[in-house]
């Protein structure tokens, strides 16, 4: 309920950008490649590098509804940027972005899949990506940051 509270504080902060949510699906394709995840990365975030032309991929796994995994990623130039994760069965993730200060973006978690979101344009600087879990079993998934 906090959560979703939050959602609606920060998507109204934002000025409600639409496009935000889950079963947006078709817009990208899930894919199943690029760097995996290593842990521990629960409260110190891997990066994904700076964010150019090209998506940034990673996939992980988050184990249960106990594990976190963080990323970041830089952005050189005002952004608009797409988060997406999926993943292929019916447990529940979730997602969302902060700035480096902690203060969040956007959290996007609904009942379906993928979860996905665009926000900004986004500030030059680095970006935090927090992929959760509402599951207790494991569930692999793929992350994708792309410049839209
Ligand atoms: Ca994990
Ligand atoms: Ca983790």
């Amino acid at each position: 309920m906090r959560r979703r509270l939050q959602c609606l504080i920060a998507c109204a902060l934002l000025g409600a950008l639409a496009g935000c949510g889950g079963g947006g699906g078709g817009l990208v394709a899930p894919q199943p490649s690029g760097p995996a995840e290593v842990e521990p990365n629960d409260s110190t975030p891997t990066s994904m590098g700076t964010l150019g032309s090209a998506d940034l991929v990673v996939t992980g796994t988050t184990s249960s509804d106990a594990d976190v995994d963080l990323f970041s990623f830089s952005i050189l130039v005002p952004t608009t940027v797409l988060i997406q994760l999926d993943w292929n069965n019916a447990n529940d993730l979730q997602v969302g972005i902060t700035d480096l200060a902690g203060i969040m973006v956007r959290d996007v978690d609904t009942d379906t899949r993928p979860e996905a979101c665009t926000v900004g344009p986004l500030a030059a600087g680095t970006y935090r990506v927090r992929v959760g879990s509402r599951s207790p079993g494991a569930t692999a998934y793929s992350l994708r940051v792309g410049p839209r």
